[in-house]
């Protein structure tokens, strides 16, 4: 019997073998080797993630209230949700960021899928897209503020898309945005092109247009007949304000324009993994059987998700109804996000203030005069490197800080490691502006 038996294979080559190593991410790698570092003291700068003035995650305590309800109630279950997510969750997300009197939304224009939180929901609708939109019979070019969040350059790609394309949106020298040269780099963009726009808070750089400049965005946007993408991911910590940050998307929405909406809520209510968030697709005033239209879209979002994930997490999507959807809860969690995004702006002036203080060489007014989850420094990528080696301060490559991530204990010792590194580290790289290919 033995001799028949198969022999056991020669330890063989994996057909993996060859697998090359894809590159760590900037962003979420940079968390990884902040985790393995086990230097006492050690600070994270990196990822945008608000921590509270003892550096520790922060379970907003309306959140919390909201889990143990649902925890007790007996009527929680855990079956599947629809493949777009809990309805009453679309609504309530969808007027979050529209507003509860929004004409599109009243007029049934507005479908609202629920999402793996931004990146999920970036993801089904440049697909969508990616499917639907033609631009002289091919699909669109996507075009991306440079800089920008990194993972907008890994979504239009994966999505089908190729490359995307970018416009210029910083000001090196005044760290605002570079109006002139964003407006004429959209009005050069082919008709029918999508346009990715940070609604608020625009990360890394912290630089929003002023109301005035997002209505001329919108003029060069209607004329060349542009499709707007908004991304939301930080709506609530721009301003403060849930309104105040919607503002731009409401201009747009207003306008009776097609256009195309991300919201995440990972940082306004601090559920980060539970990968809770929303794509809307607003369809143009005006569109004739409107409820036929919203309804073929909604089949297709889903036909997107369907051989994707099948369908998305409950959890999340019930604790932001039990916020959103409640009067008192709602009234509380604006209270806690004006509180968050309170202590990022007292960190904002704290950092300043210990640079001026500790003489660190540059006008660094640009921490303050910054909005949103972070502070596009204007470090270099060397100045990085070597506050990573030296002082074991993390921050992306690309010079960004995480303001969340200081705390009233750490922001002297931050600012005498940058005092440090832009004496003693020759800078080397572009400026700001040309930072893309560090991010
Ligand atoms: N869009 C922008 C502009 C973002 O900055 C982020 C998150 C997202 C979308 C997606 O977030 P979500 O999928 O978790 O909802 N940016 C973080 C984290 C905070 C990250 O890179 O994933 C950042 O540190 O830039």
């Amino acid at each position: 019997m033995a001799a028949t038996m198969t022999a056991p294979a020669k330890a063989a080559t994996s057909v993996f073998a060859g697998v090359p190593e894809a590159p760590p991410d900037p962003i979420l790698g940079l968390n990884s080797a902040f985790l393995a570092d086990e230097t006492p003291g050690k600070i994270s700068l990196g990822v945008g993630a608000f921590r509270t003035d003892e550096g520790k995650p922060y379970v907003l305590p309306v959140v919390k209230r909201v889990e143990q309800q649902l925890a007790a109630d007996p009527a929680t279950n855990h079956e599947y949700l629809p493949i777009d997510g809990l309805p009453a969750f679309q609504k309530l997300s969808a007027e979050l960021i529209l507003g509860k009197d929004c004409t599109a939304m009243n007029e049934g224009r507005v479908v609202t899928s629920q999402a793996l939180s931004g990146t999920g929901a970036l993801r089904v609708g440049i697909t969508f897209l990616a499917r639907f939109l033609r631009t002289s019979g091919s699909p669109p070019a996507v075009y991306i503020p440079t800089p920008t969040w990194s993972n907008h350059r890994n979504i239009v790609p994966d999505a089908g898309l190729g490359d995307a394309r970018t416009y210029r949106y910083l000001d090196a020298t005044s760290g605002g945005v570079d109006i002139t040269s964003m407006l004429a780099d959209l009005s050069d963009a082919p008709k029918g092109s999508v346009i990715v726009l940070h609604g608020c808070a625009h990360n890394p750089t912290g630089a929003d247009p002023s109301p005035a400049q997002w209505k001329e965005i919108l003029t060069v946007v209607r004329e060349r007949g542009l499709l707007p993408f908004f991304d939301n991911a930080y709506q609530g910590f721009a301003s403060g304000d849930l309104d105040a940050d919607a503002a731009s998307v409401r201009l747009f929405a207003d306008a009776g324009i097609d256009m195309v909406l991300s919201q995440s809520f990972a940082k306004n209510m601090g559920l980060y993994g539970q990968r809770i968030g929303a794509l809307s697709v607003v369809l143009a005033a005006g569109t004739p059987d409107v409820a036929v239209a919203a309804k073929a879209v909604r089949s297709q979002l889903k036909a997107v998700v369907r051989p994707m994930y099948s369908s998305p997490p409950a959890h999340g999507a019930r604790i932001a109804v039990g916020v959103l959807g409640d009067s008192a809860n709602y009234a509380e969690w604006k209270k806690e996000l004006a509180g968050m995004a309170g202590r990022i702006g007292d960190m904002r002036t704290a950092l300043k203030a210990a640079l001026d203080a500790n003489g660190t060489p540059g006008d660094w007014s640009r921490i303050v005069n910054q909005i949103g989850m972070f502070s596009y420094t204007g470090l270099s990528a060397q100045q990085v490197a070597y506050l990573r080696t030296k002082h074991h301060i993390y921050m992306t490559s690309n010079g960004r800080i995480s303001m969340a991530g200081l705390t009233t204990s750490t922001v002297q010792q931050v600012a005498d490691a940058m005092k440090d590194a832009v004496e003693n580290v020759v800078k080397q790289d572009a400026p700001v502006s040309g930072v893309q290919s560090r991010l």
